[in-house]
């Protein structure tokens, strides 16, 4: 079965519980097993300053679904839990869930790019993800421990476990 990699991000509403309610209906999810959580983090907003801090965390699944039946998923969790989608890109949201990677599959439509784009560039992504998968190599050959090492913790910490 296919292993995926998701973000979760919150920083709205309590955002501590949005995660773990999250984490909690992607493990009802029958087409997916949760099979590794990382710590949930504390971060600094990227992006737009104005607003609030946020909470992030990586959890690995394996999956039956395709990516874009996957991303279905994650968006109706997303909707579930009251996350309006209007034109506040990049502003503050009660949920956020991402495909951070699924597989070593490049997809890159309207909908969906794999690799998540600013992997890279994300504390708030990469260090949960190295926490979890430490020896995983991006389809472009990348570390995920060298990128991880390498980039500025931005104030992030590990603020508890989640479970
Ligand atoms: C530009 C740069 C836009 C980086 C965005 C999150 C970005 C965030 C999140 C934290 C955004 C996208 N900051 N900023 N956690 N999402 N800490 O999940 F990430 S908006
Ligand atoms: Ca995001
Ligand atoms: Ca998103």
């Amino acid at each position: 079965m296919p292993l995926a990699y998701i973000g979760l991000g919150s920083n709205l509403s309590d955002p501590q519980a949005q995660i773990s309610a999250a984490l909690e209906k992607l493990r009802q999810l029958k087409c997916c097993i949760v099979t590794q959580v990382s710590s949930l983090y504390f971060s600094r907003p990227m992006g737009p300053q104005d607003q609030p801090d946020y909470m992030n965390a990586v959890v690995a699944i394996e999956t039956s679904l395709s990516a874009i039946e996957l991303l279905e998923q994650l968006q109706e969790i997303e909707n579930m839990t009251g996350r309006i989608r209007k034109d506040n890109r990049w502003g503050a949201r009660i949920l956020d869930l991402d495909i951070i990677l699924f597989d070593q599959q490049v997809i890159n439509t309207a909908r969906l790019t794999i690799p998540h784009y600013g992997l890279k560039q994300r504390e708030f992504v990469l260090l949960p993800l190295a926490e979890i998968a430490p020896n995983l190599f991006l389809p472009d050959g990348d570390s995920i421990n060298e990128l991880a090492s390498k980039i500025a913790k931005n104030g992030l910490k590990i603020h508890s476990k989640l479970s």
